[in-house]
C-alpha cells in the first residue's frame, strides 16, 4: 500500500536506515544544498534538516529519492531490488491509471494565508548552488493547471524561484505542457491559475516528472503508482484540486504577458547552462500549509540525484511506449547518462532497426528530452553500463555506425549546443547502431563472443557452477 503521506515515507527511509535527520542548525545559505549536493555524489541516504536558520518550526527534506533504493521504498518494493525490477514498476503502475476522488478537507488545510500575511521566505527555500540567482522554493514538487479548453489538469514539475514575499519565477518552455497551456492562456488576455504542490507523499511528486502525453492528468498516473486514489482538496482562491496531505500548497496566477529574470540555476545536467532571462510571474494569492510543514527539496548537478533516478524512470516509460509493436527486448536510461541517454537492446530483425527505434524516440516528446540513443543486440544487458560501453567500442562501427540527424527539438539548458541553439531549443541527436548487421554470415561474418557463457558446452557450464564452491570461490 502507498504512504498516507510525506511524514510516513520518512519514516520508512529512518526505519531503514535511509535517513540523516540533522539536528543542529543549518543556513538555508548553500549550507542545506552544499550537504545535500554532497550526500547525492557520494549515493548517501537523505537528509532530514530539523532546525533551519531563521524558520522555527520548518523542516527540510533534501534528496529524498535519490537513490534506487529510495525510489524502491517510494514503491513500497524492497530496498535491495534490482534497477531493471524497480523500473518495471514503475511502468506498471503507469499503465493502471485511477482516478483522484474530492474530499472535503485535510492536513493540507491546518494553516490558511492570504493577503499580505503571505510570505514566500517562511518556508526555508534555500539558496541551493553558489551562483543561482535566487532562493528556490520548487525543486521537489509539482505545478497544477488546467488546461482552458478542457477537463486536462496536468501536473508538473517546473523550478520555481522566489522574487519577493508573493511573486515566484519560473522556466516555463513551451514544448513543456504548462508552457503550452500559458499560451493558451495569454492569447486569450488571461491569467494562469496554479497551485504548486510540495511535500507530498513521493509516488505524486514523481508523477509531475512524467512527460505524459497531451491530455494525460499525472494525477491519474500518481494514483497508478500508489494503486489508490489521491485524495484532493479543492484550493481556495483558484478553482484546482491538490492533494490534501501535501506539507504545502502555493495558490495564486501566472500573469499574462508579464516577465522577469529568472535564474541562473544549478541544473540537472550537472551544468549551469542557460544564463538569467525574462520567464513568467507566478502572482501568490494563497498559502496553505501543515503545522511545522516540511519542505522538499532537490539538488540537481552532476550525478547521481534525484532527477537521475526519477525523471530518467519517467523517460524511460514514455519510450517504452513509444517503442510499442518494434522488435525490442529491453530499454533504460543509465542515471549517470541523466535524461540524455536511451539504450535499447533489439531482436536481431531487419536492416535499419537501429534507425527505427531512434527515430521512434525522438518522434515522440522525448524528441526534446533524449539526445543519444544507442542500439545494442539482445545479448547486452542494457541495465549494465559496462557491457553497454564494451558493445559501444566493439560493435559501433566509427563511421557506419554513426548517424547524427542535426535540427533536431532540444531545449534551453543542453550543455554541447552553442548559446543561440540553447536559446532557441535547437539541438542534434546521435545514434550508435552497435548490431551485427543484418546482412552479416553468423557463420562467417559475425564474430563469435567469447564468454563463460557463450565459449563452453552447457554441461561443462553447469559442471563448473555446480562446483564452484568446491573449487575455492
Ligand atoms: C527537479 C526537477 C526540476 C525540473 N524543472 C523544470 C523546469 O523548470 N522547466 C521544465 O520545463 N522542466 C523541468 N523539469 C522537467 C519536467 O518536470 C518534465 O519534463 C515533466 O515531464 C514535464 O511535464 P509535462 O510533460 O507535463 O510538461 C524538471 C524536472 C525535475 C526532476
Ligand atoms: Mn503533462
Amino acid at each position: 500500500m502507498a504512504h498516507k503521506d510525506l511524514r510516513e515515507f520518512i519514516e520508512v527511509l529512518d526505519k531503514t536506515g535511509h535517513l540523516v535527520k540533522v539536528k543542529q542548525e543549518v543556513d538555508w545559505n548553500l549550507e542545506v544544498g552544499a550537504i545535500i549536493r554532497r550526500a547525492c555524489e557520494l549515493q548517501e541516504r537523505a537528509t532530514l534538516f530539523e532546525k533551519v536558520k531563521g524558520t522555527p518550526g520548518v523542516k527540510i527534506l533534501g534528496g529524498s529519492c535519490s537513490t534506487y533504493a529510495r525510489m524502491a521504498l517510494a514503491m513500497g518494493m524492497d530496498a535491495d531490488r534490482p534497477v531493471k525490477e524497480i523500473v518495471k514498476e514503475f511502468d506498471k503502475g503507469i499503465a493502471n491509471p485511477i482516478k483522484p476522488r474530492l474530499v472535503s478537507g485535510g492536513p493540507c488545510k491546518e494553516n490558511i494565508i492570504k493577503g499580505k500575511d503571505i510570505n514566500l521566505f517562511n518556508f526555508g527555500a534555500p539558496m541551493i548552488h553558489g551562483g543561482d540567482g535566487g532562493r528556490y522554493i520548487g525543486t521537489w514538487h509539482a505545478v497544477v493547471t488546467r488546461d482552458p479548453d478542457s477537463s486536462w489538469v496536468n501536473w508538473g514539475m517546473y523550478r520555481q524561484m522566489i522574487h519577493n514575499e508573493t511573486m515566484m519565477g519560473g522556466l516555463l518552455q513551451s514544448h513543456q505542457h504548462v508552457g503550452q497551456m500559458l499560451k493558451k492562456y495569454e492569447k486569450a488576455g488571461k491569467s494562469m491559475p496554479f497551485a504548486t504542490v510540495i511535500g507530498m507523499e513521493p509516488l505524486c511528486t514523481m508523477a509531475g516528472t512524467i512527460p505524459a502525453g497531451v491530455g494525460v492528468s499525472e494525477v491519474d498516473l500518481a494514483g497508478g503508482l500508489r494503486k489508490e486514489p489521491v485524495d484532493l482538496v479543492k484550493c481556495e482562491t483558484v478553482d484546482l484540486d491538490v492533494p490534501a496531505h501535501a506539507e504545502i500548497v502555493i495558490e495564486g496566477h501566472v500573469l499574462p504577458g508579464v516577465r522577469v529574470d529568472e535564474g541562473p540555476f544549478g541544473e540537472y545536467t550537472g551544468y549551469s547552462s542557460a544564463p538569467r532571462r525574462p520567464q513568467p510571474v507566478y502572482e501568490v494569492s494563497c498559502i496553505t500549509h501543515r503545522h511545522n510543514p516540511i519542505l522538499t527539496v532537490s539538488n540537481m548537478g552532476v550525478p547521481v540525484d534525484d532527477s537521475d533516478i526519477v525523471s530518467t524512470s519517467a523517460i524511460r516509460n514514455v519510450a517504452v511506449n513509444a517503442l510499442a509493436g518494434l522488435p525490442v527486448v529491453e530499454v533504460a536510461m543509465p542515471s549517470y547518462g541523466s535524461n540524455h541517454l536511451i539504450v535499447v537492446s533489439v531482436r536481431r530483425a531487419y536492416s535499419g532497426i537501429a534507425q527505427h527505434v531512434a527515430n521512434a524516440i525522438w518522434g515522440s516528446k522525448l524528441g526534446s528530452y533524449t539526445p543519444f540513443v544507442v542500439v545494442v543486440d539482445a545479448d547486452v544487458d542494457v541495465f549494465n553500463l559496462g557491457e553497454v560501453i564494451h558493445a559501444i567500442v566493439m560493435k559501433c562501427h566509427p563511421v557506419r555506425g554513426v548517424h547524427t540527424q542535426p535540427n533536431s527539438p532540444g531545449h534551453a539548458l543542453i550543455p554541447f549546443m552553442d548559446f543561440h541553439e540553447r536559446l532557441w531549443g535547437q539541438a542534434s541527436h546521435l545514434l550508435l547502431d552497435c548490431t551485427w548487421p543484418v546482412d552479416w554470415d553468423p557463420n562467417i561474418e559475425i564474430p563469435a563472443k567469447i564468454s563463460f557463457g557463450t565459449s563452453y558446452p552447457r554441461e561443462l557450464q553447469n559442471k563448473v557452477l555446480s562446483n564452484w564452491g568446491e573449487y575455492g570461490f
